[in-house]
């Protein structure tokens, strides 16, 4: 199995988490913006290959790489909501970040700082339903520790007053395939 993307993608590193529990052989071909404009409709990465299956989205390569592994995908509705809201909010982080890198300043329209405004709603509410449900290693609680890392690493955002949120990115910090995934020292 061929994955395309970046060590430094959250979406790719879910990717690499799950196919390193699932025990799945698999290359990492390094894949920047011009690369991925050039071999992916999506124009993003991660993108994957095995065979003449070839996917466009991290969604769907852990739907693959965890069924083809025997595992269940998002057989629950939390999870999968989890997984979502998860999306949102580093869909969201994402955008800005990436516009703010092209010189634009987020506060400049209104629809960028609904943006940041979403960010932060997003992270509210992922504290209060981390905090009322408790979280189990999962795809959607590994797609929030892999948000939230990458918003650290990128300095996007401060979880200081989200403590469930920080308990939960401490425990997935002590698992060798999350340490193992970790992106590069900037
Ligand atoms: N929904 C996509 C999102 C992927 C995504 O946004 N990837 C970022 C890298 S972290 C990207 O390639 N962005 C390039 C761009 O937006 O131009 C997925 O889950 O795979």
């Amino acid at each position: 199995m061929q994955l395309f993307g970046s060590y430094t993608s959250p979406y790719v590193r879910h990717c690499r988490i799950a196919l390193s529990e699932t025990g799945t052989e698999f290359t990492l071909t390094e894949t920047d913006h011009a690369a991925s404009a050039k071999q992916s409709p999506a124009q993003r990465v991660p993108f994957m290959e095995d065979g003449n299956v070839r996917l466009h989205d991290s969604a769907s390569i852990l739907k693959y790489v965890r069924e083809r592994a025997g595992q269940a995908w998002m057989a629950d509705v939390q999870q999968y909501d989890l997984f979502c809201l998860c999306n949102t909010a580093l869909d969201a982080t994402i955008n800005v970040f990436l516009l703010e890198r092209s010189g634009v300043d987020p506060q400049s329209n209104d629809y960028l700082k609904r943006q940041s405004g979403r960010i932060r709603t997003t992270v509210e509410a992922l504290e209060a339903l981390a905090a009322e449900r408790g979280l189990q290693w999962n795809d959607g609680s590994i797609r929030l520790a892999c948000f939230m890392d990458w918003a650290i690493y990128r300095q996007r955002f401060d979880f200081s007053a989200y403590p469930t949120l920080t308990q939960w990115l401490k425990e997935a910090s002590a698992r060798d395939e999350f340490k193992a995934t970790a992106p590069p020292p900037q």
